[in-house]
């Protein structure tokens, strides 16, 4: 842990790592290399069986930075949330028997859990949040996963400046994993539009960019080399660790 963060933020001290608009140095540049060197350095410390730790509510961090892509725009995203995500429903579907449409009240009736952890960004700054949401493993189980589903792959409703969604994805191991949460509130109140309402993926034992924000949909696959780049994620396609286990 504390080596990933040092080499984060001895990487973003020079400059050369970012979640946002530095994209451009980052994947041009001649620091991808750099980045890509560094990045594989990292062995897992927790893995995909340990817990992340969890704080006390005097720990948490009251303001929460916002970070990664502009909060959605566009119409679809702009009139759900005017309407109070009444009519949000979030897809569940692709290799599942039962494929879901869930209104946020039936996400919060298929039962929360609140965990206050620290979130890391690769950029070299961390959050320690109050999160309350529903495990993944839960929304997964009543879709049911066909026998040849391995990942699932969270689709949002962002954009970037050329038109790209943004993407994430775990295998159903990460996905089972207790910590792991569509979250729905942080910091005892419904996640605010900046950081991801009304439904974001919660990680806390991988790196910030796994946990997805404005997920609009849950697909369950095979395999993600047809998705976009091929490699699983937004920033994964930029170069960035599929793994990103902290
Ligand atoms: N849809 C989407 N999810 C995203 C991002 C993004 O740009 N779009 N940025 C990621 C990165 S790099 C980080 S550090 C966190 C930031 O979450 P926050 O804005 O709540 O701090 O969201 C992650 N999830
Ligand atoms: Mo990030």
């Amino acid at each position: 842990m504390k080596r990933r963060l040092f080499i984060a933020s001895s990487l973003a001290s020079l400059g050369l790592v970012g979640c946002g608009p530095v994209k451009e140095s980052l994947t041009n540049g001649p620091f991808r290399n750099v980045l890509l060197s560094t990045e594989h350095l990292n062995n897992a410390v927790i893995g995909t069986h340990g817990l992340a730790r969890e704080y006390k509510d005097s720990d948490v961090d009251r303001n929460f930075r916002v970070n990664g892509l502009d909060t959605p725009s566009d119409a679809t995203y702009t009139s759900l949330a005017g309407g109070g995500f009444r009519d949000y429903r979030l897809v569940v579907d692709g290799l599942v028997e039962h494929p879901q449409k869930l209104s946020l009240a039936e996400l919060r009736a298929a039962g929360e859990k609140t965990q206050i952890t620290r979130h890391d960004c690769v950029e070299g700054w961390s959050a320690i949040g109050k999160w309350r949401g529903v495990p993944l493993a839960t929304v997964v189980a009543m879709a049911q996963p066909k026998p040849n589903a391995r990942y699932v792959v969270f689709r949002c409703f962002d954009v970037d400046q050329s038109g790209q969604h943004y993407y994430e994805s775990l295998d159903l191991h990460q996905a089972a994993h207790p910590q792991t949460i569509l979250a729905l509130d942080l910091n005892d109140k419904p996640l605010d539009n900046d950081h991801g309402a009304p439904v974001r993926l919660k990680i806390p034992t991988q790196l910030g960019y796994k946990s997805a924000k404005w997920v609009s949909r849950i697909e369950l696959v095979a395999d993600f080399k047809a998705i976009d780049g091929g490699t699983g994620g937004y920033w994964e396609d930029q170069g960035y660790e599929w793994y990103a286990g902290i």
